[in-house]
């Protein structure tokens, strides 16, 4: 039977950078999760009887939620619903999920690299039909209905058995439990040459692989250690937790400081790496070597052509505005399309569904290809494997390498976390008002050389995002760029992201906060960073 149940607009509904992200007890509110839901199907049209997939992070709340959903997309006329077993899936899975069963969309549970637990994050992203993160115009449309939706309808039916695999109905609808791991194995042998890396492992070659106490558990464990045969231990936190451990699930090197520890130390194994919450960021740390995300978008372009998905070549490389420009070295190079985007990957798809772009990156420790359209934090570690079985060399060998033949570029991000949304959006008006005139001043050795608020016009659908951070870039290449986190679930999050080039390559081994330091200065400087978030230092810098 189907129930239609009266309800009231939400407040603050809004989708950021990934969905809808809020505090656990703001989803435990009465409707709020069906209110949301059935704004988004309400903002789609064409799913009657058509596929839903649904997966999650594993987080508190997932199930619960995950119930909900099944509920109210069987209520509304989907067809079948495609749902991992425990309702865990790793986000990059739930996309390969739509795109190989022609799926309608997706539901993803997750808030990615926050921490959970019933007083941590939670979160709902709707993924349309290519697999991607459903583009503005529709979370706009969800957003609108948030304010305007007076009922939801939902099936009267028992809770779905979500920990055996199989099928079963709610209403006319098909539920299908399945094995999440399989079909996104199958798609990395696709790409990957496994045998080559098989023999890497078998040559003695050490790596950790830490999963943080989240999603990618399982699916490292069976490829990794299984398919791969890397000994029994590779992966560390294997198994996912609803609170991860209590731990920020964030692959970072303050979240993450004891895999770079271990990485740094005496014994240091060959290669080190993590992954976040939902499966789709990494960490990349070759033995005594970090390497920046911004770097490892543009290593991997470089070298992807090693593995057999990408043996043809590439057709264009595209970062989000704040990751560095070494990407664009590398295509410049390569004589293919380098793509800046706005923060988050929803900007990707297009791009990536237009064929114009084949590897993607993000400095927040985001990779990805066309294989899927979501950033995929184990398919940028099994790359690297690829490219080291390969090239036979060590991670530090490559990466030097590599700043040899297009420079080096000095990166960092400084995030003042949760600080009074009025001081951080005070901070952006008064940056905002000083671009005009900041073009041509100097500051020392650095002189502006442009200053603007990032806008974006999609190359193929057309569409402007304005508003999507300040840049200062400077006539030597560096740049200073400052951004309001669209993640964040308390207050604000400034984020600070500091960039220069260098192409000495005497001068490749700066330790980078001091390769960095009167940016930093300037940094703070300019946008008056103390005064206005009332802090004297960043709470996180990676
Ligand atoms: C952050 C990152 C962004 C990333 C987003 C989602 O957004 O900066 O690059 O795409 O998180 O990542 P923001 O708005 O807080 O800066 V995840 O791993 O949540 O899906
Ligand atoms: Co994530």
């Amino acid at each position: 039977m189907i129930r239609t149940i009266a309800t009231k607009p939400i407040e603050g509904q809004k989708p950021g950078t990934s969905g809808l992200r809020k505090k656990v007890p703001v989803f435990q509110a009465e409707h709020y999760v069906e209110n949301f839901v059935q704004s988004i199907f309400d903002a789609l049209e064409g799913f009657q009887g058509k596929t839903l997939v649904i997966g999650g992070d594993g987080r508190y709340y997932n199930r619960e939620t995950i119930q909900k959903v099944i509920k109210i997309a069987a209520a509304n006329g989907f067809g079948r619903i495609l749902v991992g077993k425990g309702g865990v899936v790793s986000t990059p899975a739930v996309s390969n999920l739509i795109r190989q069963n022609g799926a309608f969309g997706g539901i993803v549970l997750s808030a990615s690299h926050n921490p959970g637990g019933p007083h941590g994050d939670f979160g709902i992203k709707y993924n349309a039909g290519n697999g991607g993160p459903a583009p503005e115009k529709i979370t706009d449309a969800i957003y609108a209905r948030t304010k305007t939706i007076n009922e939801f309808r939902i099936a009267d039916a028992p809770d779905v058995d979500l920990e055996t695999i199989g099928t079963s109905k709610v209403l006319d609808c098909t539920i299908e439990v399945i094995d999440a791991v399989k079909d996104y194995q199958a798609l990395m042998e696709k790409l990957f040459d496994f045998d080559k890396i098989r023999a890497l492992f078998a040559s003695g070659f050490k790596m950790k692989f830490d999963a943080m106490s989240a999603v990618t558990g399982p699916y490292a464990h069976q490829i990794l250690e299984g398919a791969l045969g890397a000994e029994a231990g590779t992966v560390l936190n294997g198994t996912p937790l609803p609170d991860f451990g209590g731990h920020h699930p964030d692959p970072n090197l303050v979240h993450a400081k004891h895999i770079y520890d271990l990485a740094m130390g005496a014994n240091a194994p060959d290669f080190c790496a993590a992954s976040d919450g939902d499966g789709d960021r990494n960490l990349i740390i070759g033995r005594g070597l970090f390497v920046t995300p911004s770097d490892s978008v543009a290593l991997l372009a470089a070298n992807a052509h090693l593995a057999p998905g990408y043996a043809n070549g590439i057709a264009g490389i595209a970062r989000s505005m704040p990751t560095s420009a070494a990407a664009d070295r590398v295509a410049a190079k390569m004589g293919i399309n380098s793509y800046e985007t706005p923060t988050g990957w929803k900007f990707f798809g297009n791009l990536l569904d237009a064929g114009l772009a084949t590897i993607c990156g993000e400095e927040s420790a985001g990779t990805g290809s066309n294989h899927v359209r979501e950033k995929d934090g184990l398919w940028a570690v099994l790359l690297w494997l690829n490219i080291l079985a390969v090239r036979k060399q060590s991670v530090a060998d490559i990466v030097r390498e590599h700043w040899a033949t297009y420079g080096r570029n000095y990166y960092s991000r400084h995030d003042y976390e949760e600080v009074e949304s009025e001081g951080a959006n005070a901070l952006v008006q008064h940056l905002r008002d000083s671009l005009v005139s900041l073009k041509g001043k100097s500051f020392g050795a650095l002189t502006v050389a442009d200053a603007d608020d990032f806008a974006y016009h999609d190359p193929v659908d057309g569409s402007d995002s304005a508003h999507q951070g300040i840049r200062i870039l400077f006539t030597d290449g560096s740049r200073i760029v400052y951004r309001l986190s669209g993640t964040g679930t308390a207050g604000a999050t400034l984020r600070v992201y500091i960039e220069r080039y260098e192409g000495d390559a005497a001068k490749h081994d700066l330790e980078t906060q001091g390769a960095l330091s009167d940016l930093i200065a300037l940094a703070d400087e300019l946008a008056q960073i103390k005064a206005y978030t009332k802090r004297d230092a960043p709470t996180v810098i990676t």
